[in-house]
């Protein structure tokens, strides 16, 4: 790497705040050790204040040289509570899980160089999510940046394509500034996470305590909900139909224009996405369709928008999608996107993707709009804001037509095959639903890793809250479930958390079985075990003439490796045993870690092949033509 003099400062994304905000004056609410002088405190003692000033209570990280003099002042504020991961991979997934699962801003921690380059895969999944993230990483000291100093990397430079913004901090009163800065950028428009690199004699050098922001700002950009607007998830849920926000004029007549097409439509379809969760606005958007008798299909990310088993519910859309979401979307003749990228696994050869329909984009994101697919018309702005106004305008109606032609699209994404006591082997969609049911049985949340489990479990999941379902869909990460699970627990304690991983995925990251266990963390841990990578397996054997080519994967004995760990575990592999065992789950407090041995060469269906329209979708070989 040469970097000679410059370093990131010269890179664009590269912002230095030279002024303070105002209101930081206020010092009435300084934490000092005991006996220490309050005139002045280190750029460090200055991050950690102003972490809490903005309501951070957890963070999710790695000590190192760089991060040092962080980590001291970490350690009299007891305010933040720090989780040692065991990698800084796992800490920003953790950050993105609590993110995810409580609608905060997820904060973790690194120091330099190796540090800060493992967060790089947790970035860009968060990136691709939308979910609001602030990293914080060490750096070399600025007298050092650009020597190739040991462990400098120019980490705002490396992650500038999965980061809204980088900020490379050069002053320590710029901190304040900096941070609060961050976290607004994390939670504006479309959320995404925010990178601030600190040379560490930034971290040690002195600076006036007057500094200092009051604390806790609780209408902070840490906390609350990630829209611009103001209002609560819980405030946008209260919108009706019947409430209006005054919107600008354009506005108004392109929600007028859209609500002409859906009053006229005779084939409509909704297609939620993860938007909808972030503006809390999943209850209106229930309101809407059953007031206006509108199909929703829910991206895998916006699963958790609408229940499952509700008689409008069409599931999940695109490549694993079921039939009758599919074939919905290609027979409507309006789709409306509500806060979804339209990305290529929903959308299947783009040039045949609804191509009946009038498409109409509701996004946050003018960047989002028009990547994919051209939509006919696109609604920008926050949902908090559009949709109640468009609910307003949608007329109250009844398409008996559509509904039974939808009715008649098998429901299941697979015929359910197996008896109802179940006997043999243990079918790997089989012991998906089963896990699958607990957690909606018993409001609980769960994340995923990457592959054929998620599929099935996105297939089976029945009914789950919003934010209860967490996986990584844009950057699909395998490595994701367990550190995501860690975050969601620790964002709410009290709420039961599943992570569900395959066996390829769960041995990417499964040394956070420690961070388990140092945490007293009450997670279920289960691992669907097929002794493969199955989802590439299952390209292989479909679209690569069965050739298995390092697709086949061993591991350790997961119930001596959770033992180790000193966290119970069970190894089920016949289909008979599987209840009992998730009773004896269900019924432990935890952690406790589950060997679900599957059936090896079980397929995901139905699937669009790549390049195939999504009509074109290929269902089980046992599913009987209709
Ligand atoms: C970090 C990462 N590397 C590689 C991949 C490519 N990939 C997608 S699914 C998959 C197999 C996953 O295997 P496993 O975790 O056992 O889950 P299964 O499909 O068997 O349920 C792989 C390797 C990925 N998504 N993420
Ligand atoms: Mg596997």
């Amino acid at each position: 790497m040469s970097l000679r003099g410059g370093h990131a400062t010269e890179h664009p994304v590269c912002t230095q705040l030279r002024n303070p905000p105002s209101g930081v004056d206020d010092v009435s609410d300084v934490r000092r050790p005991e006996g220490a002088a309050v005139s002045t405190v280190t750029g460090a003692e200055l991050l950690c204040e102003t972490l809490l000033a903005l309501d951070v209570r957890v963070l999710f990280g790695h000590p190192g040289g760089a991060i040092l003099p962080f980590y001291d002042a970490l350690h009299e504020r007891r305010g933040l509570r720090h989780v040692l991961t065991r990698h800084e991979q796992a800490a920003a997934h953790a950050a993105d899980g609590y993110a995810r699962a409580t609608g905060r801003t997820g904060v973790c921690v690194s120091t330099s160089g190796p540090g800060a380059t493992n967060l790089v895969t947790g970035l860009a999944t968060a990136q691709m999510d939308s979910v609001p993230l602030v990293a914080i990483t060490g750096q070399v000291a600025r007298a050092s940046l650009g020597t190739e100093a040991f462990q400098e990397t120019d980490i705002v430079g490396v992650t500038m394509a999965v980061t809204k913004h980088g900020f490379l901090v050069q002053r320590p009163e710029d901190l304040p500034g900096v941070v609060e800065e961050a976290f607004r950028l994390a939670r504006s428009g479309r959320p995404g996470p925010v990178l601030i690199d600190v040379p560490k004699d930034v971290q040690a050098a002195s600076v006036s305590a007057a500094l200092i922001p009051s604390r806790p700002r609780r209408s902070s950009w840490a906390s609350g909900v990630c829209h611009q607007g103001g209002a609560t998830p819980a405030e946008g849920a209260r919108e009706g139909p019947g409430r209006s926000h005054g919107v600008p004029r354009e506005l108004a007549e392109r929600l007028d224009e859209v609500a002409s097409l859906l009053n006229g439509a005779g084939r409509p379809v909704i297609i939620a996405g993860r938007g909808v969760v972030l503006a809390g606005v999943s209850r209106l958007m229930r309101m809407m369709a059953e007031r206006a008798d509108l199909p929703v299909a829910t991206s895998l990310l916006g699963l958790d928008t609408f229940p499952a088993g509700h008689p409008l519910a069409l599931g999940l859309p695109g490549m694993h999608g079921t039939e009758r979401a599919n074939h919905a979307i290609q027979n409507a003749d309006l789709v409306l996107g509500l806060g979804l990228r339209f990305d290529d696994r929903i959308v299947g050869r783009a040039a045949d993707f609804a191509r009946k329909a009038r498409i109409v984009h509701f996004d946050i994101d003018p960047a989002s709009v028009g990547r994919t697919i051209r939509p006919h018309l696109s609604v920008l702005g926050d949902l908090r804001i559009t949709l109640p106004e468009l609910a307003r305008r949608a007329a109250v109606a009844s398409r008996p037509t559509w509904r039974s032609q939808i009715e008649r699209w098998s429901r299941e994404a697979e015929p359910r095959t197996e008896p109802s006591f179940p006997m043999g082997p243990l079918g790997a969609r089989h012991a998906v639903r089963a896990v699958a049911r607990r957690v909606s049985e018993t409001g609980a949340m769960v994340s995923t890793d990457v592959g054929q489990h998620q599929m099935w479990l996105a297939q089976e999941l029945p009914d789950v809250a919003p934010r209860a379902h967490l996986t990584s869909g844009g950057l699909g990460t395998m490595g994701y479930a367990l550190p995501a699970a860690i975050g969601a627990a620790l964002g709410r304690p009290g709420c039961p958390v599943w992570a569900v991983s395959g066996d390829g995925g769960f041995q990417m990251n499964l040394q956070e079985l420690a961070t388990v266990v140092q945490e007293a963390i009450p997670l279920r841990i289960a691992v669907i075990n097929n002794g493969f990578l199955g989802m590439v397996r299952q390209w292989q054997e479909r679209f690569y003439g069965g050739r298995y080519s390092a697709s086949e994967i061993s591991g350790p004995d997961l119930v001596a490796l959770a033992g180790a760990y000193g966290i119970p575990g069970f190894a089920v592999d016949r289909a008979e045993m599987l209840e009992q065992v998730l009773d004896t789950a269900v019924d432990m407090r935890g952690p406790v870690l589950l060997d679900l041995r599957v059936t090896r060469e079980e397929n995901v269906y139905p699937i669009v092949p790549s390049g195939a329209a999504l009509d074109e979708l290929v269902m089980a070989p046992e599913t009987v033509a209709r």
